[in-house]
């Protein structure tokens, strides 16, 4: 699956890693060389774009853990970016009670319906569910008696009206499962070579019928974009509550896998992967992240040493605020590692009671420019006791940071109220706390 959108990604990361430091230059050199692998393996051209942009813009700001070879970092915001691209996290079927829940299959002829319904009513009959298949593609005889065929190989039920209407067949389908106590009512609809207006129609009409807990789009994973567009099309017509990707298993190129999420925002639910009855899998976006990028190994380092990193600063930090040691020193590192992450203000306001607080601070992100100039300007030990900052040292750091003195006082002002700040949160933090759940 996906071998040679694979096999590219590793030569595009083979240049990154293992150099000592990365610039904004080779990283864009290596991915441009990803967005081509992309766009061969028919990655839809908007979603190629937006993904580089982001991976690029994230990728530059990230080289900084000490353990971590440069390039791996990039892996790794690639890895997070392809989870993203996918889904983020896996979302199930979801069933109604009181039963009987029915889940609508519909999409192209050929993609995989008929297949697809046995699949489910094999995954829930395991789950001791009552299942009614419904043959309701009465255009092709055969395609009742493919649908009654697997019904025998799996022992489940089928229901057919011969060439009745789509419609009066779906709808008698659910009264009867209503009388015999069904769990599930599977409704394998027809297809079409091509989307027309007649089918969908005839799909709207059974939609509103029988109300489906779950219309399923059945996206043939082979067909590339063609099956995005298929996809889109059902979905602004039919509000689909789930795509499908069948035919996973075959040498399928990704575009489908990686766009459909992106185009459509409905969340791929299920993988076929395979002509088999129990080749269906619940679709997880971490999991097929990682097959397609082939670098597990690197990935789940660079998250270890990110989670190991952040911890101990975290916890550095921690301790500093609680003993009230925090210096100018640790804010001029705060705000280092404040830069990377963004948007300052964005960030300040995820911490409860800290947005308001800060409202109206010099938080502009140019000011941080100069906060930083004038604790540089000053000597190791003014950063670490401020209260020796008297007039002649403000004059000498304002000069030597190309500020005036009431900079300086206006920083060490701030600083002063920050510090009042972290003890206030720190007291507010801590109270309640059973006293020996702190290490000190
Ligand atoms: N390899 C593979 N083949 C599949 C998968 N799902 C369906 N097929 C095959 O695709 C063909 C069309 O499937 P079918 O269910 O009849 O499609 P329908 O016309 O949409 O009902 C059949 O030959 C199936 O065996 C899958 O996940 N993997
Ligand atoms: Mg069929």
């Amino acid at each position: 699956m996906f071998d040679s959108l694979t096999e590219k990604l590793e030569a595009a990361f083979k240049k990154l890693l293992g150099q000592g430091t990365l610039t904004e230059d080779n990283i864009r050199e290596a991915l441009k060389e990803v967005r081509r692998a992309l766009l061969e393996a028919d990655v839809n051209y908007k979603v190629t774009k937006d993904f580089i942009d982001e991976v690029q813009k994230e990728a530059v700001g990230a080289a900084t853990l000490p353990s971590v070879d440069p390039g791996q970092q990039v892996v790794k915001v690639v890895h997070e970016k392809l989870v993203k691209l996918l889904g983020e996290t896996a979302v199930d079927i979801v069933l109604s009670d009181p039963p009987p829940a029915v889940i609508m299959v519909c999409g192209l002829q050929g993609s995989g319906k008929t297949t697809l319904c046995a699949k489910l009513g094999l995954r829930y009959k395991k789950r001791n569910k009552k299942v009614l298949l419904v043959a309701a593609d009465p255009y092709r005889p055969a395609a009742i008696q493919q649908l009654q065929t697997l019904g025998r190989q799996i022992d489940i039920a089928v229901f057919d009206l011969g060439q009745a209407r789509p419609q009066d067949i779906c709808r008698e389908a659910v009264a009867k499962a209503k009388k015999e106590f069904v769990d599930l009512v599977i409704l394998d609809t027809a297809g079409r070579l091509h989307i027309d207006d007649e089918l969908m129609a005839e799909l709207a009409d059974i939609k509103k019928l029988v109300d489906p807990k779950e219309i399923l789009l059945v996206a043939d994973a082979m067909t590339g974009q063609d099956a995005v567009n298929v996809a889109r099309q059902f979905h602004e017509r039919l509000q689909v509550t789930g795509v499908v990707l069948s035919k996973l298993d075959g040498d399928a190129r990704g575009g489908a896998a990686l766009s459909i999420r992106a185009v459509t925002g409905c969340p791929i639910k299920l993988a076929g992967i395979g002509e088999k009855l129990s080749d269906l899998e619940p679709f997880h976006p971490d999991r097929l992240a990682s097959r397609i990028l082939g670098m597990g190994d690197i990935v789940s380092f660079v998250e270890k040493a990110q989670a190991s990193v952040d911890m101990a600063e975290a916890e550095k930090l921690e301790k500093k605020l609680r003993k009230q040691q925090f210096t100018l020193e640790d804010m001029y590192d705060q705000l280092q590692s404040l830069k990377k992450m963004g948007p300052l203000e964005s960030l300040l306001e995820m911490i409860p009671g800290v947005g308001k607080a800060l409202k109206g601070a010099a938080i502009d992100p140019r000011g941080i420019g100069r906060v930083e100039a004038m604790i540089q300007s000053m000597t190791v030990e003014e950063r670490r006791n401020p209260q020796i900052i008297n007039g002649s040292r403000r004059k000498r750091i304002a000069d030597g940071s190309g500020t005036t003195v009431q900079d300086i006082n206006r920083l060490l002002k701030q600083f002063g109220e920050m510090q009042k700040m972290l003890k206030n949160m720190n007291r507010f933090k801590f109270k309640g706390l059973p006293k020996d759940a702190l290490p000190f």
